[in-house]
Order: structure tokens, then C-alpha cells, then sequence
């Protein structure tokens, strides 16, 4: 932290005095909140994209101090303290002898952040509700600098305040946020209060209805962050879709004058490019280099420089091609079958949350032989899609639209387009990002036909270097013909499927005789699975017994259908790991969604080697 000498911090306070004196007119505007707007930005140049929070990209190489670390808490299943009643925002202390307030934290009672609230003390195993989380900080912050705190995620809804004063809310459980606090920041002691709610919504996403486990609280990392006053916010440097060797990317710098000197450098490839920030912050960046191109074989990573006359920025990034031509999916120009696996952000019977977590997540995912996860059924943590980047492993990250979404709902759209959009602020650069998924399990109907197909387009517009992609339901049977009908299919790049055959649905034919009818795209079959506990032998033609055999004998089937499709283009078994979900009550079950090729400790059940027989013998 940056300790300043006294007299530098009078000057500072003088200056800050006679500025706030000249901005009083505009300040006395601004109702309630104090804090400063998130800047609005434009995601893409030069597409009128829509305008969504933006939390400052590339947090590794910034100044930071972290959060991380036991805070203070006070449970509150009622939310009772979120209101004018309790109001534990205003975080008070009795100072005279007739006042008393009903809430108060101490040190007896902390969590640790990262990490969710319902597995750290079991009285809150259950909980769905709120949990207020305090802590204290010192901060010096240098002339000319700014502040800002970040959260990588909270789950799901997140009231934050700074000594009393509220900063702003945050909806969704999964993506980045941040407020900025320069401005507020006082001489000594400041206290941040986050109230965080897990409560399930009607007019959530995902709704109320999900197989997963809710795990609320803080559940990723916490940061201060310190900036310049003209800062680097954003940047997307990439290659232009249909490239191997053109970048065409932009810088985006907040807080400044047009015109500002921007740099970019690739070291390795002698590139320098120096360019100039528009009327609104953006500048364009757009180089030709002979590129090492990144694939799951080669996973290799250029530094790249982004600097300004004020700050310097260095990233590692990755950079390769993806398109669609026909039915196939081009990966630098070459035809690629995706060998997948899908993953919940779970280990250990809790919210997986560090980069130590994404590695024994991973590991087990190329021991299978997968070149592809597709990460279920929202944006798991920067951690594991930076260090995909550098397995070289393909991702699929997609927002947590889940079956039961209220799209008739009027706050919906712009909830569903903020939220791609903070998934994609966060990880337009990672190489190993290849699919966009706006979508799991969601019915056809005409008012979600318009809200998805404007959702692809969104996607599209925030970032046209990746493909668009959902998971549909499964396709229906007329006598050995399977049709996917979905309206869905037109708005996509490439198509997922979900299906159950075997398991769920009975097969109406011998897998050997299904027919699939082509719809001009290429096809995922991005879920198929079946329930076993680890251990359990039996019959492999009996669903009930809940045994290896039976999960065995249905991957064995349904690659004999799938090998049959002539326009598939990647498998992704549904799951890696058992994992937690409370809607699991059979005793064999016993909370768990036993569908894993693993157990949620990591034994593998038979199924195991059946996928990764195909993965890796098969060589596909
Ligand atoms: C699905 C869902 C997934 C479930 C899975 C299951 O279709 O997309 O979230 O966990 O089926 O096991 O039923």
C-alpha cells in the first residue's frame, strides 16, 4: 500500500476541498449514492454494442492489495437487516446510554473469503438468505490515484457499502464487479459491508429451479485495486475472425482526454504498434505478426505490453482462429472434434474457487483426454480459464440460463445481456474461451425465441472472434429419425444437444439405427449421462441398481449412435465429478447427482475408461 508523506496528503485534501467546492452543484444531484457510476462502455469497435458494467480487465498485472482473508460476518436468513428497520448498513455502535441497535460484529463469528458461506459452519449448510460480511481497511492512496474494489463473484445478489455509504448492488452469482472508492476513502480506519442474498428468484438466473448446489456468500477473490487516473479499462487483442495473422483489436482508456498515446507490443514478434484513443476512450489496435497459433497440441502464449503515458499493462494471450464452415468447426483453419467433458466449479463438497482447485479440476479433465470442458451452467473462476489457456484447453463458458427462466419478465433482456456481457469483459483475451453458451435446457416459445436470438446477436456484437453456441433438448423420434426443431438452431454457431437416451428417455430404436437429420450446422452432443455410485456393481441393464455396469453399458451404446452422426463435431459426457445437488434424494444419491465418470472424491467408475478409450484410441 502506498504510505505518503503527511504534507503531500494535506495538498492532496486542499486540492480535493476546492474541487468538490467547484463540483457542488452537480454533486447536489446526485441522490443517495455517492460512489461514482460504473463507466459505460462500448464492448467493440466499431459495433454499436449495447452498454454493460465494466470491471477493469486483467487484474494480475494491476496494483493490488487483496481481501482475501477472514471477514466478519453476521448471518441474517431474513434480510432483515437490508431495510430502513435494522439498517446494519449504516454499521453503528451505541455511543449514548439509551441507544442500543440489534446487530453487531465481532470477531467470534468470520468467514473466509474466497469461498461460500453454506460448507464453512454447519448451521449454515442450509442456508439461502443473507450473510453480511465486514472488513476493516487502511488505505494511503497516493495524488492523482484512484481506487477500486473488486469481487470476482458474489452469489447471488450483492449490496456493497463503505462506511456507511452504499456503493452500489450487483445481481448474479457468477461474473465480476466493481466500485470505485476514491473518492470516499477515509483517513484511517474504512469499513467495507457486503450484504450478500442466495435467495433463488422467480426473475433469476437461473431461477428458482437448478441441479446444482446454491453455495452463496463471497465466493471469489476480493481486491482493491489502484489506478492512475486515466486508466487502462478494457482491451481486446485478438485476431480479427477469419485471420491467422491480422489483429484487429482496440484499447479502451477511462478517465482521460481524447487522443491519448497508446502502445501495444509484442516483444517476441518486434511488434510496436503506437495508436490514439477516440472521442470516447477506444483505440484502435490493428497489427499483422506470423503468429505461433494456439491449439490444444500448442498452447503457446505471446507476453503482449499495453501501455499508456501513465500505466503499463503486460498479459499473456494465445492467439488462433476459430470459424464455422458448413457442418464443421474450423480451429486455424483445420477441422476439429471436440473431446469434452462438462464440470461443475466443485471439489472437495464445496464452491472450487483457486487456482490449486482449477488445477486438480483440470488434470482429471485431460486424464480423460479431453481437449474441451465446457463449463456448467455458469462462468466458473478467472483462475480456471487462465490456467486453460496455458493446458491448452477449450472452453465453453455460458451464463447460467437454465431451464424456468421468467423470460417474460420486463427486467429479463437486460439481465441476460449484462451478464454475457461481464462474462465476456472478463475473458475476451483467453485464448482457450472458443464457445459462447447463452443457453441450457430452455423450451421454445415465442417470447424466449426473441430473447435468445437477440442474446446470439448480443454475443456476436460484444465479441465476433468466438462462436455462439447453446444447449438444446434433446431432438425427437419419428420412427428412426431424429429432428432438432428448436427455432434456437438458427440464431447459433454451433449446436448442443442434450440427451438422455438410456437414461432418462428410453431408446425407441437400437442405437445403431437412429438418424440424425442434418441441420447445416455443426452438432455437440453437450450432454449425455447416466447415474452410478462409485463402487456399486450389478446388472448393466438395470437404471435402479445404481451401478458402474449399468453407466458403463450406456456410454457403450450411445457411442455407437454417435459414431453414426456424420455431422457431429464433439461429445461432452455429463460430468466429470459427482457433485452436490440437493434435488438428489435417493439414498444411493444422497445429495449428490452421481452421474460423475469420477467420484467427488476422484475415484473413476468404470465409464470412465469407456470415454477415455474413445478419446484417446479412437484418436479422433
Ligand atoms: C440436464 C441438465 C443438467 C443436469 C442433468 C442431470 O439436462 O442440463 O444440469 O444436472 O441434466 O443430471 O439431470
Amino acid at each position: 500500500m502506498a504510505i505518503r508523506a503527511d504534507s503531500k496528503k494535506m495538498r492532496f485534501a486542499r486540492r480535493l476541498a476546492i474541487a468538490l467546492l467547484t463540483l457542488q452543484p452537480l454533486l447536489a444531484k446526485a441522490q443517495g449514492y455517492t460512489a461514482r457510476p460504473q463507466e459505460r462502455v462500448r464492448e467493440a469497435l466499431p459495433a454499436a454494442a449495447g452498454v454493460a458494467s465494466a470491471p477493469l480487465t486483467n487484474l494480475p498485472a494491476r496494483k493490488r492489495h487483496s481481501l482475501n482473508g477472514k471477514w466478519q460476518v453476521l448471518v441474517d436468513p431474513y434480510a432483515s437487516g437490508i431495510g430502513d428497520w435494522k439498517a446494519v448498513w449504516k454499521d453503528r455502535t451505541a455511543e449514548s446510554k439509551t441507544e442500543f441497535y440489534e446487530y453487531g460484529f465481532d470477531d467470534t463469528i468470520t468467514l473466509d473469503v474466497p469461498g461460500d458461506f453454506n460448507t464453512q459452519r454447519r448451521d449454515l449448510t442450509w442456508l439461502e438468505g443473507s450473510v453480511w460480511y465486514r472488513k476493516a481497511f487502511r488505505y494511503e492512496l497516493g495524488e492523482g490515484r484512484r481506487l477500486f474494489v473488486h469481487f470476482g463473484g458474489a452469489n447471488y445478489r450483492a449490496d456493497v457499502f463503505l462506511n456507511g455509504k452504499k456503493l452500489g448492488s450487483h445481481e448474479g452469482g457468477f461474473t465480476p464487479f466493481q466500485f470505485e472508492l476514491t473518492d470516499l476513502l477515509q483517513d484511517g480506519e474504512n469499513r467495507l459491508l457486503v450484504h450478500v442474498n442466495n435467495d433463488r428468484r422467480k426473475d433469476g438466473v437461473p431461477a428458482q429451479g437448478f441441479d446444482w448446489f446454491n453455495y452463496g456468500g463471497l465466493t471469489r477473490d476480493v481486491d482493491l485495486v489502484e489506478t492512475p487516473r486515466s486508466y487502462i479499462q478494457d482491451y481486446s487483442i485478438q485476431l480479427a475472425p477469419d485471420s491467422l495473422q491480422h489483429v484487429d483489436g482496440w484499447v479502451k482508456v477511462a478517465g482521460g482526454t481524447p487522443r491519448q498515446q497508446v502502445t501495444v507490443r509484442v516483444p517476441e514478434l518486434k511488434v510496436d504498434v503506437r495508436t490514439q484513443t477516440d472521442a470516447d476512450g477506444y483505440a484502435r489496435v490493428r497489427f499483422d505478426a506470423q503468429f505461433a497459433l494456439w491449439s490444444p497440441e500448442q498452447p503457446k502464449l505471446y507476453r503482449i505490453e499495453v501501455s499508456t503515458r501513465d500505466e503499463a499493462l503486460e498479459e499473456d494471450i494465445g492467439f488462433r482462429s476459430l470459424a464455422v464452415r458448413g457442418d464443421e468447426i474450423l480451429l486455424n483453419g483445420k477441422p476439429l472434434f471436440l473431446r469434452g467433458v462438462n464440470l461443475h466449479e466443485e471439489i472437495d463438497g464445496r464452491r472450487a474457487h483457486s487456482e490449486a482447485d482449477a488445477k486438480r479440476l483440470l488434470e482429471q479433465a485431460r486424464q480423460l483426454g479431453a481437449n474441451f470442458v465446457r463449463l456448467a451452467h455458469y462462468p466458473h473462476n478467472e483462475h480456471l480459464v487462465r490456467l486453460a489457456d496455458r493446458m491448452g484447453l477449450l472452453l465453453w463458458q455460458e451464463i447460467p440460463v437454465y431451464q424456468g427462466i421468467d423470460f417474460a419478465d420486463a427486467g429479463m433482456q437486460a439481465k441476460l445481456e449484462t451478464m454475457l456481457a461481464e462474462m465476456v469483459g472478463r475473458d475476451r483475451n483467453r485464448a482457450a474461451v472458443a464457445l459462447w453458451g447463452i443457453a441450457n435446457e430452455t423450451s421454445p416459445n415465442p417470447q424466449r425465441d426473441t430473447a435468445l436470438s437477440a442474446l446470439a446477436q448480443h454475443a456476436r456484437r460484444l465479441d465476433p472472434t468466438r462462436l455462439v453456441s447453446a444447449a438444446l433438448y434433446a431432438p425427437g423420434f419419428d420412427a428412426h429419425t431424429l429432428t432438432v426443431a428448436d427455432p434456437l438452431v438458427a440464431s447459433l454457431d454451433v449446436v448442443g444437444v442434450n440427451e438422455y437416451f438410456g437414461w432418462y428417455t428410453p431408446w425407441p430404436v437400437e442405437p445403431e439405427q437412429a438418424v440424425w437429420k442434418p441441420f447445416g450446422k455443426p452438432l455437440l452432443i453437450s450432454e449425455f449421462g447416466a447415474e452410478a455410485r462409485y463402487g456399486n456393481h450389478g446388472a448393466d441393464d438395470v437404471a435402479s441398481g445404481w451401478n458402474e455396469e449399468f453407466q458403463a453399458e450406456f456410454y457403450r451404446k450411445q457411442l455407437r449412435m454417435l459414431e453414426r452422426i456424420p455431422f457431429l463435431r464433439g461429445v461432452v459426457p455429463w460430468v466429470l465429478m459427482d457433485f452436490r445437488s440437493p434435488v438428489r434424494i435417493h439414498p444411493f444419491q444422497a445429495g449428490y447427482n452421481r452421474k460423475g465418470l469420477l467420484s467427488e472424491r476422484g475415484e473413476r467408475k468404470l465409464a470412465w475408461q469407456i470415454i477415455r478409450d474413445y478419446y484417446v484410441e479412437a484418436k479422433l
